[in-house]
């Protein structure tokens, strides 16, 4: 099961819900952080059981980036044990809280950077190294050439390993979701009325050369937002994410066809597709 939104697995919200396997079955809980703790409610696979509390209290260090006075949680597997975690940033560091899928509790929080990892243009959490485990990445704009900076620290199952920087030439704004389905997530662009890139994730950078058809036109319009997900479950092309608009139109989908988009699909899916979370694992 992979997500991603416009803006990358991020709750920017008091209060906001969220989805991630934190027990590791295959099937997408929801989640909700607040200032009493972390409450699930887990998939069984046809409906959502009853509230658990996985934690209490503010989760360590899941405040105060630079100022920033909500919580910046992600939700990913970053030990490679199928169970999402909960990962939080602040000025001293990136700070995971296992999921523990026996017990269904998250463990106290550890620091697996040792030092503050963020960027000023994004923080996003995503396996773009394709080894299973997610790792973090830091976006921010290169002043002099206004190109996306982006370093990374891939997880080693255990931390995040020491920074590094991984080439990206294109623009803002910049995601991370696995466009080609090879497991490891590429760097997505939707710059709108100019089009969508994939900079796809090859052997430590995102190769734009790689691909260079792999562009889509404009739309000529803005679109609300951008979410990728594999939403038409295509056997030839597994795991790939495909696209999905929403404007003034309903909703559009581009469906990626390995190393190209098929061009807009418009009004094709109905909206309760957009609940692209595999909450069944069917
Ligand atoms: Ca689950
Ligand atoms: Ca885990
Ligand atoms: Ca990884
Ligand atoms: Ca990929």
């Amino acid at each position: 099961m992979r997500q991603y939104d416009r803006t990358g697995p991020v709750s920017k919200g008091v209060g906001r819900g969220q989805i991630g396997d934190v027990d590791g079955d295959g099937k997408a809980d929801a989640i909700v952080v607040n200032d009493t703790g972390i409450t699930v409610r887990r998939s069984d696979g046809t409906k959502f059981l009853a509230n658990e509390q996985w934690a209490t209290g503010l989760l360590a260090r899941s405040y105060h980036i630079s100022g920033v006075s909500h919580p910046n949680i992600y939700f990913a597997d970053v030990n490679h044990d199928g169970a999402a975690d909960a990962i939080s940033v602040d000025d001293n560091g990136v700070w995971v809280n296992l999921a523990d899928k026996i017990n269904h509790v998250f463990q106290p929080a550890t620091n697996w950077t040792g030092g503050a990892f963020y960027g000023g243009n994004g923080t996003f959490v995503a396996d773009v190294t394709g080894d299973g485990a997610a790792d973090i990445i830091a976006v921010n704009r290169n002043i002099f050439t206004g190109n996306a900076a982006i370093s990374v620290r891939s997880s080693n199952w255990s931390s995040f390993n020491a920074s590094q920087s991984w080439p990206a030439v294109k623009y803002f704004p910049t995601t991370f979701a696995d466009i080609d389905g090879n497991g490891a997530a590429d760097e997505v662009m939707d710059l709108g009325s100019s089009g969508l890139w994939v900079g796809p994730s090859y052997a430590g950078s995102f190769n734009f050369s790689k691909f260079p058809a792999w562009y889509t036109a404009p739309y000529g319009f803005i679109n609300y937002s951008t979410y990728y997900a594999d939403v038409d479950n295509d056997p030839n092309f597994p795991g790939a994410a495909d696209t999905i608009r929403l404007g003034p139109w309903g909703v559009s989908v581009q469906t990626s066809a390995g190393s190209a988009f098929s061009s807009p699909n418009f009004g094709s899916v109905n909206l309760p597709m957009l609940g692209h979370h595999d909450v069944t694992c069917h």
